[in-house]
């Protein structure tokens, strides 16, 4: 631990002694408490208000029994949390992640970063997470569609369109926010935006579905140009092969990138003709089949068990978009080795500390996840506006609002790190712009004890 500020530094030791277990989340308060360091000396008021000690500290954790029944009549039985982490800016916003791995740490770390991500956006959201540890995948519908009636049974009671606004994350798309969906709308009676990610012609939005992927990539976008450069003719690696990653392969190569490598969590392909993405929608939001069927039509392409060679391949620009610390030092190193000049987070805290190190030691282009991804959750602030308003943006009003949202997201960290002392140190100018916001907000509506 590196923090060297006296306040904080206690902080962080007594999260450390109450949570030990809890690693995922202790890396990512740590990594932004890391980044609030040059901004304290400006702030008394927030130790006076202990803001650090509260915002470390979800307002409230919901953990239950999400029973259902599988194809075999067999009970099965999850375990369901939603962490209502900080409601200062807005009502709670943030995904629910159904997936093995799942557990309290994994959606304290998420919830913890949705609040400085959603602060980023300017749009009025809190920060939230939830999910399971339900593994959708080989499931039938029928199945999936009872353990999201039996999730949403239990969670019901907790959210509301003012209150918690749920959506997708891994595990989670259309088809599981429609389950979620219908049985809110049935037990509360009401049609309204609770949670996003839906159908469009049902409630959802256009362009949600690109809307992270497409985000990403005018992120980056602006990271190049501010660094003289851009997408055009350069060499891109993404991995993952889900709703993040599908949409971010179709605007980088829009933008004149040529994306080379994908993955799941099996394996990856490399095809040095580019991705042919109709081929991986096919597989992967058609069939949900395995990302190796790729290399049956496309000759050129190969096919490699395991997920982390990827970042072996070289590549001028890194994008990863499949899960938390799938970037450590050895991988960012041998990134490094073979000329990477960009790494964008399409992922929430895809890279490991060490390798973040690795990077702005090297002095190459990086950009963080709670600005790089932002746009999904922006465009899911922009779906709650729809459903408040009863009305529907076009696919291009709604593209022109999340490319405005994600060019100011980028000009309001590179503003953060210079005024922070930190020029060009996107990771400080994110924390410290997102923080600051709803610091602010917490000092101005006092404890409430
Ligand atoms: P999906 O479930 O659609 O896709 C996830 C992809 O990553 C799949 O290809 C999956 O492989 C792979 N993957 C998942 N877990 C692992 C793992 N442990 N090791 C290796 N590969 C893995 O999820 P999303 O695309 O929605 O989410 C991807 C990332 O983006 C997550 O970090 C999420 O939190 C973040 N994010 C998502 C947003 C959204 O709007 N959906 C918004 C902002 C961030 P397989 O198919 O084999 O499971
Ligand atoms: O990590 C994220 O920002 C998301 N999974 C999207 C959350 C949302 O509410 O759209």
């Amino acid at each position: 631990m590196s923090l060297t500020n006296a306040y904080l530094k206690r902080v962080y030791e007594d999260l450390e002694s109450r949570c030990a277990n809890e690693k995922e989340f202790l890396q990512a308060v740590e990594e932004v408490l890391e980044s609030l360091e040059p901004i304290m000396d400006k702030h008394p008021e927030y130790e006076e208000n202990a803001v650090i000690e509260r915002i470390v500290e979800p307002e409230r954790v919901i953990m239950f029994r999400v029973p259902w029944i599988d194809d075999n009549g067999k009970v099965q039985v999850n375990r369901g949390f939603r962490v209502q982490f900080n409601s200062a800016i807005g009502p709670y916003k943030g995904g629910l992640r159904f997936h093995p791995s799942v557990n309290l740490s994994v959606l304290k770390f998420l919830g913890f970063e949705q609040i400085f991500k959603n602060s980023l956006t300017t749009l009025p959201m809190g920060g939230g997470k939830g999910g399971s540890d339900f593994d959708p995948k080989g499931k039938s519908d029928r199945e999936v569609m009872a353990f999201c009636t039996s999730f949403m049974t239990e969670l019901y009671r907790h959210i509301g369109a003012d209150t918690d606004v749920p959506a997708g994350d891994i595990g989670v798309g259309g088809r599981e926010v429609g389950y979620l969906f219908g049985q809110y709308k049935r037990l509360a009676n009401e049609f309204t935006g609770v949670i996003t990610g839906k159908k469009v012609g049902a409630g959802g939005s256009l362009i949600r579905t690109e809307a992270t992927g497409f985000g990403i990539c005018y992120f980056t976008d602006e990271v190049l140009k501010a660094n003289g450069t851009s997408f055009e003719g350069k060499t891109v690696l993404i991995s993952g092969s889900g709703n993040v990653a599908i949409y971010a392969c179709q605007k980088a190569t829009e933008l004149g990138g040529k994306v080379v490598a994908m993955c799941d969590s099996s394996g990856y392909i490399h095809d040095p003709d580019g991705i042919d993405l109709d081929a991986i929608k096919d597989i992967k939001e058609v069939r949900r089949a395995r990302i190796k069927e790729y290399v049956e039509d496309h000759p050129n392409a190969t096919y490699t068990e395991g997920c982390s060679g990827i970042w072996t391949i070289k590549c001028d620009i890194a994008l990863p978009c499949a899960t938390q610390n799938e970037i450590n030092e050895e991988s960012a190193k041998v990134l490094l080795a073979n000329g990477v000049q960009c790494v964008v987070e399409g992922a929430n805290m895809p890279c490991t500390p060490e390798a973040i190190t690795a990077f702005q030691e090297a002095g190459i282009m990086y950009g963080p996840s709670k600005a790089a991804n932002a746009g999904g959750v922006a465009t899911s602030g922009l779906e709650m506006t729809q459903n408040s308003e009863r009305i529907y943006w076009s696919r291009e009003e709604v593209d022109a609002k999340l490319k405005v949202i994600m060019q100011n997201i980028y000009q309001s960290c590179a503003d953060a790190a210079e005024e922070a002392g930190k020029p060009g140190n996107l990771q400080v100018g994110a924390n410290v712009a997102g923080f600051l916001k709803v610091a602010d907000a917490m000092v101005w509506q006092g404890i409430n004890y």
